[in-house]
């Protein structure tokens, strides 16, 4: 089953908008694989951002991801890569339609609240990296009301 990366950037947690979150995932069926909540390095932040460093944001958008914790989470489902994005809308909240996370709690692009992995492969890159010992296996009971 596919699996995605989705971080709660620290804005997201210093406003309380967690539970919020994690709620719109759950209640969409999708499954909780993986959760922490950690303050990041700076070099962790520019790895995980490598394919943005040559970008003029790039130093704040560093400065940004350390500067608070964030909630890591590894979340499990059919199409749950382009979904999720769906969930969490455009990146420049200016663009994200109301009814996704950036449309009702952003208005900056550099203080977007949240992470979602582009595509499969970049989510089993962002898993490897940000949890290392793997994540939970477990399967919810209530999957065969969500999945036929
Ligand atoms: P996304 O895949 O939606 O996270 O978007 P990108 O990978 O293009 O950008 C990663 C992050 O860089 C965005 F979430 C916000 C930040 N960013 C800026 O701060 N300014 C920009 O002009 C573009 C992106």
């Amino acid at each position: 089953m596919e699996q995605t990366f989705i971080m709660i950037k620290p804005d997201g947690v210093q406003r309380g908008l967690v539970g919020e979150i994690i709620s719109r995932f759950e209640k969409k069926g999708f499954s909780l694989k993986g959760l922490k909540l950690i303050s990041v390095e700076r070099a962790f932040a520019e790895k995980h951002y490598e394919d943005l460093s040559a970008k003029p944001f790039f130093n704040g958008l560093v400065e940004y991801i350390i500067s608070g914790p964030v909630v890591a989470m590894v979340w499990e489902g059919k199409n749950v890569v382009a979904t999720g994005r769906k969930i969490i809308g455009a990146t420049n909240p200016s663009d994200s339609a109301p009814g996704t996370i950036r449309g009702d709690y952003a208005v900056e692009i550099g203080r977007n609240i949240i992470h979602g992995s582009d595509a499969v492969e970049s989510a089993r890159k962002e898993i490897a990296l940000w949890f290392p010992d793997g994540t939970v296996n477990w399967q919810s009971s209530l999957h065969s009301w969500i999945y036929e």
